[in-house]
């Protein structure tokens, strides 16, 4: 038995902060069809993929921040996508900034099937960063001042023949995002990332060891889960903050099998087979026999660490 797919990993270049939504979809576009020309099934795009990262840069008056932010998805300007992936039966991972109808603001992700079906909706659970300005800090992360953090958990869907779940960058760094996912049997994982290179309150922490915790997140992820694993990033220069690259496709047994070599637009692809999941699955880490609950209460009952009176 064996269910193929071929996924690609679409990594954006850098967005500079003035490069309208229409170029950027009209970048995707180009990537989207690239990988429909070498027969991809599924497109994983980015963390925010429509704009600049923006949650590096202050405002005091947070209305300010909406024209980074999506109130309809598809919209004016992402319906050359959702048009071109259905003409081409590709479906794909989409992130970016959700407004929604009663004001509220969420880094979002969804999923599209082939048919241009809105399968899924995730909204980043895990934000990093700070809500007010912090001048100890290298430059600002602000995702705790513009984002709301994610109300709908860690869904799972049964799409293109496997079982699919999303998660946001930052997100990856938490084993309970996988687990959660991993509980409903989720097979391939879909996340993208906007990593600086540089930590924002360590700035001589050396670029190797950020990207080692980027694969040694992502590749737990999949090995203790049994789990595919594709993450995106946004990489490159973005008006003088640099972002790390290394999108790659990671297999159940925790081994990279595609990783991106640029830090501009590029397209990895690799063919998976979602039955390679079952081992897994169905030995080492098969849950139902393995798992001792009884062992794992503080996960849910405990927020901070709480080490023993000295
Ligand atoms: N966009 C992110 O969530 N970035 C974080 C940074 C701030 C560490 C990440 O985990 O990559």
């Amino acid at each position: 038995m064996s269910r193929l797919l071929r996924i690609a990993a679409a990594q954006s270049g850098p967005i500079q902060k003035a490069e309208p939504r229409q170029a950027v979809v009209a970048r995707l576009c180009t990537m989207l069809g690239k990988a429909a020309d070498e027969g991809a099934d599924l497109v994983v795009f980015t963390e925010l993929a429509l704009t600049t990262f923006f949650p590096r840069y202050y405002e005091e008056d947070r209305d300010e921040m909406d024209l980074w932010f999506e109130r309809d998805m598809p919209n004016a300007a992402t319906e050359p996508l959702f048009r071109l992936a259905r003409e081409r039966s590709v479906g794909f991972y989409l992130g970016y900034g959700e407004l929604t109808p009663d004001g509220q603001h969420f880094n979002t992700s969804i999923i599209v099937d082939k048919s241009g079906t809105l399968v899924g909706k995730y909204r980043k659970v895990h934000l990093p960063g700070h809500d007010e300005f912090d001048p100890e800090r290298e430059f600002q992360h602000l995702e705790k001042r513009y984002f709301l953090p994610g109300d709908l958990g860690f869904p799972v869907w049964r799409t293109m023949g496997g079982v699919m779940g999303m998660c946001i960058c930052n997100d990856r760094r938490w084993p309970e995002t996988f687990r959660v996912m991993g509980l409903q049997g989720v097979e391939l994982v879909m996340l993208g990332y906007n990593t600086p290179s540089v930590n924002s309150q360590k700035p001589d922490e050396a670029i190797e060891k950020r990207t080692f915790h980027n694969r040694l997140a992502l590749q737990a992820g999949a090995y203790q889960n049994a789990t595919f694993v594709v993450g995106v990033a946004k990489a490159g220069d973005e008006d003088g903050f640099h972002l790390f690259g290394e999108s790659c496709i990671v297999n159940p047994d925790g081994e990279i099998i595609a990783m991106a070599e640029t830090e501009a637009d590029e397209v990895v692809m690799a063919e998976i087979d979602l039955d390679d999941c079952n081992f897994g699955k169905s030995t080492m880490f098969d849950f139902a026999r393995h798992r001792r609950i009884e062992h794992y209460g503080r996960i849910t009952s405990q927020t901070g660490a709480e080490p023993p009176a000295e």
